[in-house]
């Protein structure tokens, strides 16, 4: 990657909005949200719709046919195959999984050769639960990553995160593509709070040249979003992360967040990057 070829993608993040969508999550299932894409033709029509409506990137978990969240190596590579053939989409797979997934069963989620996969940077109380990430899984899912060219992106719930953060690049240097971009994933019982201050504070310790993204769980979405725009970074939304629309609405599909994502991008002439400049910006490769 030449010098030229960074200032124009840093550019790109400052005139475009990067949206992620994520459409399904580990924890909700159909009884609580019927418009959760849970099946694999699910999940590729709301794909196809989430592109048209603004996304660039699709953050993907899935589910096995009873419905309940897998990391099953087959189907994973199966779905990445059918979001590749059917949508232009950056995929990129959850290395996060489900609290109860084994360490073992998420670094392997990299053997289904995606564009992309998250990475958490910490352990957090997750509700009832904990989501662990301890230092040596971190830093060899890391590792792995530079050596199949995933591009992670760097999940951060909590401000001790992007401590570890620092520690990762500086002990095993620069990710996969080049750029290194996180997404504050904020409002999880546990973590850091989803409000405008806490957006703003985090975005201030990440790396020096990190772009970033940032989602709201559940109320904490619409602030966070708004706060992000306001701040320059770019969005997430996705029924992972709410299941309602508005306060006592569901939400009818992931396809009216990302609409609502693509408004509030455009309102703040920063409109909805295109799939090419996405890869282009994240450095995925062709
Ligand atoms: N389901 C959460 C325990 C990720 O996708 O990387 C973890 C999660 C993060 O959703
Ligand atoms: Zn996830």
């Amino acid at each position: 990657m030449d010098a030229g070829h960074v200032d124009g993608d840093a550019r790109l993040g400052k005139s475009a909005t990067l949206i992620t969508v994520a459409p399904t999550g580990a924890e909700a299932g159909k009884e609580a949200a019927p418009a959760l894409p849970v099946t694999l033709l699910e999940l590729v029509a709301t794909a196809k719709e989430c592109q048209a409506a603004g996304a660039a990137v699709v953050h993907v978990h899935i589910r096995d046919d009873r419905g309940q969240p897998t990391l099953d190596l087959a189907r994973l590579t199966e779905t990445v195959a059918a979001l590749r053939e059917t949508t232009d989409l950056v995929v990129q797979l959850s290395t996060g999984g489900a609290v109860t997934d084994s360490f073992g069963d998420r670094l392997a989620v990299l053997d289904a050769a995606p564009d992309a996969c998250s990475l958490t940077c910490g352990t957090v109380n997750f509700g009832d639960e904990v989501f662990a990430n301890p230092w040596p899984f971190i830093r060899r899912l890391y590792a792995r990553t530079q050596d199949l060219g995933v591009v992670p992106e760097f999940e951060l719930f909590d401000l001790g995160h992007i401590a570890t953060l620092h520690r990762l690049l500086d002990e095993l240097g620069a990710p996969a593509g080049g750029r290194v971009h996180c997404d504050l994933v904020t409002g999880v019982p546990g973590g850091m709070p989803g409000d405008a201050a806490t957006v703003v504070q985090a975005a201030a310790g990440l790396p020096a040249g990190a772009t970033w993204s940032a989602t709201g769980i559940g109320r904490a979405s619409l602030p966070v979003m708004l706060a992000a725009v306001a701040a320059g970074g770019h969005l997430r939304v996705g029924m992972e992360d709410t299941l309602a629309y508005a306060r006592g609405r569901p939400a009818s599909g992931n396809a009216e967040l990302v609409e609502r994502a693509s408004q509030l991008a455009r309102l703040a002439q920063r409109p909805p990057m295109s799939t090419a400049d996405a890869r282009a910006f994240l450095g995925v490769r062709a």
